[in-house]
């Protein structure tokens, strides 16, 4: 671990804010302040980066590199003291001048160069790569514009643009000099054999400019340093010369103004975007960006293209950048004169892609009319790869001519033509891996079923982790320094000594501190709260909190005909439950995703109603907290009692919010969906509260769906959904709830919030009778912790690392 020295810390801190910032400490800005302590650190890591660059120069090391177009970091200041070892030497120092230095660290904007979970996990792999020393790096883009955030007025989610670095970021250093330069747009001239050869025929295409900023990963015990290497677009300097000179200025500012827009945003929906010209672009320009570099590093050691795939690694972040398959085929074979097999034999062992979802909507397909628009050279290879994949699948299975058309990558649908961008995937990877047990079997069985039959080897699952880094150490120092007091801190590199706790579960006094961090976790909470929607909420209640991504899949909307059931139980039935709840949400719902706006409208609804009734809301609250974000989570989580998750069977892949609540002591309520599974399977059946339909039954369900059946036969449901349906939670704009109402009633109930949900208000029910056990609820938040040791994203690295990147630590 890395020691600073007090005096020279000062100095330079002083020194950049006099030198770099021009003001005296009295003049200085906060910004001022923060980035000169940022920059400060700076010095700690940058040193590292370089010493860890060497390293793996030296040793000639395989590298991976993970291409996502979401890396959500979260606030990098307080994770980057904690992982050199310099975080309390650092306060001291930073208090000692004067400073604030709580206040600083609440004061760094996040970077939300993400959506939700894929980003997310993007960034927890990125901590344990590091960690691990391992030589693995992150390529994405530098947006200027990060997730919305998000505002409730009147009960509306409303957006607001993310500058988040205002065009500076102590933590973006800008890698001058080493610049990608992506052909983009232009023609493909007629030639009779274009393909299989260097190809001269892709002509007037114009260039974009792809400039690379680093945000240095340290690793836990500084020892190694990797980098998140981010793009941005800029027009290449003799952009559109001739325009100029033609003496059209203006038009040939607005192309450049265009092309600088590719790194513009980040797209604010966590499904699907495919469609949108300036989206594939952006996909386009990421992996370009990423496979120039790769290249490059790869020819300043080697000069031929035999060692590629024992040197490098890519891993396919979804399908997003599945044109990496396209693209490296193009970069060997038209910049580097290497035959067609070759070029797909590197390709193919170098590859390797992760599926994230199942659901329909979220599978990336093009109009091929856009690539032949955008990248025409690109749309020529993938055809060829088809091509060729198809006379292969004709020849293997000659007696079942649907094959090919289920298979293929570029489909006929009703005469337009479209690429499926996970068959590329599939076919130019030697790895297909699902992110959790349930969903990897799903994807063979259900989403590729042919591909798996074809190439059972390439499939595989590596069930997601998160990093105990950001989401034990720094988010729960309470916890965290219990854990060290009691097991030593060996768990922090090796999250299966959790296990270690367990031999403390009947002793009082641990428990008694256990439920006492639990309780000062709910009192920071409640004062967050307050600050941010100015409800009082009581932090002896039981704490439930649904945090994340509003969608009709993950039922948010159950949960809020749950309260409901409860509300009219304490209001209608004088029935006076066993102990007083909060239920918590957050998320953040797609602009234009009408139903999961409504459902944020339908809780604030809820909340004016239920908080405001004074029979009820001794017993029952309801808030929404706004602008749910990483550095938002790391106080929600650790303040939870329970935690939700509750997606309809088979749509969450895995979840990682399951895991980060778990590993905080909350306990789950949870289907059998995704890693809850697993999380189940290592807590043990006593210490979750599992309900609802399986997988298996869903389609099913979907098939008989009978909602008269479902209403007359349960009063309790029938007059929570006749609530729904009214203008209870509505008396001042009737009839709002009604779309919500109508998909479940008449809509076919597609998430199949009727079907589940006696089973969930059971649930419920039990789970607040044991709540006043305090000693026995104690028992199962500790062995929660004690037990979710699978779930770190360092178990889940070194899974990957050995069977799919075969990269090694080099500490
Ligand atoms: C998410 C999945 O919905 C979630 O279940 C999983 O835990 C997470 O990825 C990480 O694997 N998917 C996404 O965020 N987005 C897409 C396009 O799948």
């Amino acid at each position: 671990m890395a020691t600073i020295d007090p005096s020279r810390f000062r100095s330079t801190l002083l020194s950049i804010v006099r030198y770099g910032f021009g003001r005296t400490m009295e003049q200085a800005t906060k910004v001022d302040i923060f980035n000169s302590v940022c920059f400060a650190v700076r010095e700690h890591i940058i040193d590292r980066k370089i010493e860890t660059e060497k390293r793996y120069a030296d040793n000639d090391v395989k590298r991976m590199h993970y291409i996502s177009m979401e890396f959500l970091t979260g606030p990098l200041l307080a994770n980057n003291l904690i992982n050199l070892g310099i975080y309390d030497e650092c306060r001291t120092i930073v208090n000692d001048i004067g400073l604030d230095f709580d206040d600083l660290i609440e004061f760094e904007p996040d970077p939300a160069l993400g959506n939700g979970g894929l980003g997310r996990l993007a960034a927890c792999f990125l901590d344990s790569l590091a960690s691990m020393g391992m030589p693995g790096f992150g390529y994405g883009i530098n947006y200027d514009y990060g997730l919305f955030h998000q505002s409730i007025i009147g009960g509306y989610q409303h957006e607001r643009p993310d500058f988040w670095y205002n065009k500076s970021s102590p933590w973006l250093m800008r890698m001058s000099g080493e610049k990608a330069m992506v052909p983009v747009f232009g023609r493909i001239e007629d030639s009779e054999d274009m393909v299989g050869e260097y190809n001269p025929m892709w002509v007037e295409w114009k260039l974009i400019v792809g400039r690379p900023h680093d945000i240095a990963v340290v690793g836990y015990g500084g020892k190694t340093v990797n980098r998140l290497r981010l793009f941005s677009a800029w027009a290449s300097e003799d952009f559109d010369i001739q325009i100029f000179n033609e003496g059209d200025y203006y038009r040939a500012l607005e192309d450049k103004i265009r092309f600088e827009n590719i790194s513009k945003i980040l797209y604010p929906s966590d499904s699907r975007d495919s469609g949108k010209e300036l989206r594939l672009v952006q996909e386009y320009f990421l992996v370009a960006c990423a496979v120039h570099d790769i290249v490059s590093i790869y020819l300043n050691q080697h000069d031929s293209f035999d060692m590629f795939h024992e040197k490098v690694a890519i891993q396919l972040n979804d399908t997003h950048p599945a044109l990496t398959v396209a693209e490296l085929m193009r970069v060997l074979i038209d910049l580097h004169f290497v035959e067609w097999d070759d070029a797909w034999q590197i390709t193919t062992r170098t590859l390797g892609y992760t599926n994230h979802t199942l659901m329909p909507e979220a599978l990336e397909t093009w109009p091929m009319h856009i690539f032949k628009k955008v990248i025409p050279r690109h749309l020529q290879i993938i055809q060829e790869i088809d091509r060729r994949f198809m006379s292969m699948i004709k020849e293997k299975y000659p007696d079942d001519p649907e094959k090919p058309r289920r298979m293929s990558i570029v489909i006929d649908n009703n005469g337009e033509k479209n690429i499926r961008m996970a068959h590329l995937a599939i076919v130019g990877s030697h790895s297909v891996n699902g992110v959790a047990a349930i969903h990897s079997e799903l994807v063979k069985t259900r989403l590729v079923p042919d591909f798996y039959d074809l190439w059972p080897e390439k499939f595989n699952n590596k069930t997601n982790g998160v990093t105990p880094r950001r989401w034990i150490l720094r988010a729960n120092p309470l916890l965290a320094q219990l854990v060290c007091d009691t097991i030593g801190d060996g768990w922090i590199l090796d999250l299966g000594r959790l296990r270690e706790l367990e031999a403390h579960c009947k002793e009082t006094a641990f428990l008694e501190r256990l439920l006492m961090i639990k309780r000062k976790n709910k009192v920071r909470l409640a004062s967050i709260i307050k600050e941010t929607t100015y409800i009082e909420v009581d932090p002896e209640s039981i704490f439930d909190i649904h945090a994340k991504r509003l969608h009709e899949y993950k039922r948010q909307l159950l949960n809020a005909m749950n309260i409901i059931h409860i509300y009219f139980q304490i209001r209608d039935d004088n029935i006076i439950p066993s102990v007083p709840r909060t239920f918590i949400f957050g998320g953040k719902a797609a602009p234009g995703y009408f139903m999961a706006k409504l459902v944020i409208r339908f809780i604030h609804g809820l909340a004016e109603i239920i908080n405001k009734d004074s029979k009820a809301n001794e017993w029952l609250k309801v808030v929404f907290i706004p602008d749910y974000r990483v550095s938002l989570a790391e106080k929600m989580i650790p303040g939870a009692d329970v935690s939700e998750q509750i997606s309809t069977a088979g749509m969450e892949a895995s979840g990682t919010g399951n895991m980060k609540f778990a590993m905080n002591g909350a306990i789950t309520i949870g289907t059998l969906d995704g890693a809850n599974i697993e999380i189940a399977g290592e807590v043990g059946e006593e210490n979750i509260y599992i309900f609802g339909h399986k997988v298996d039954e869903i389609e099913s369900l979907r098939r008989e769906h009978d909602a008269d059946r479902f209403l007359n036969s349960s009063p309790a449901l029938k007059r929570v959904m006749d609530a729904v349906r009214s203008d209870i939670f509505c008396p001042d704009e009737p009839g709002i709830f009604k779309p919500l109402y109508d998909s479940i009633v008449h809509g076919g109930d597609y998430y199949c919030h009727m079907a589940d949900f006696q089973s969930y208000t059971d649930a419920h029910s039990r789970l607040a009778n044991d709540y006043m056990d305090r000693h026995n609820w104690a028992v199962k938040s500790l062995l929660n912790i004690a037990r979710t040791g699978k779930f770190s994203s360092d178990r889940t690295i070194k899974e990957y690392a050995e069977e799919i990147w075969k990269i090694k630590s080099q500490i």
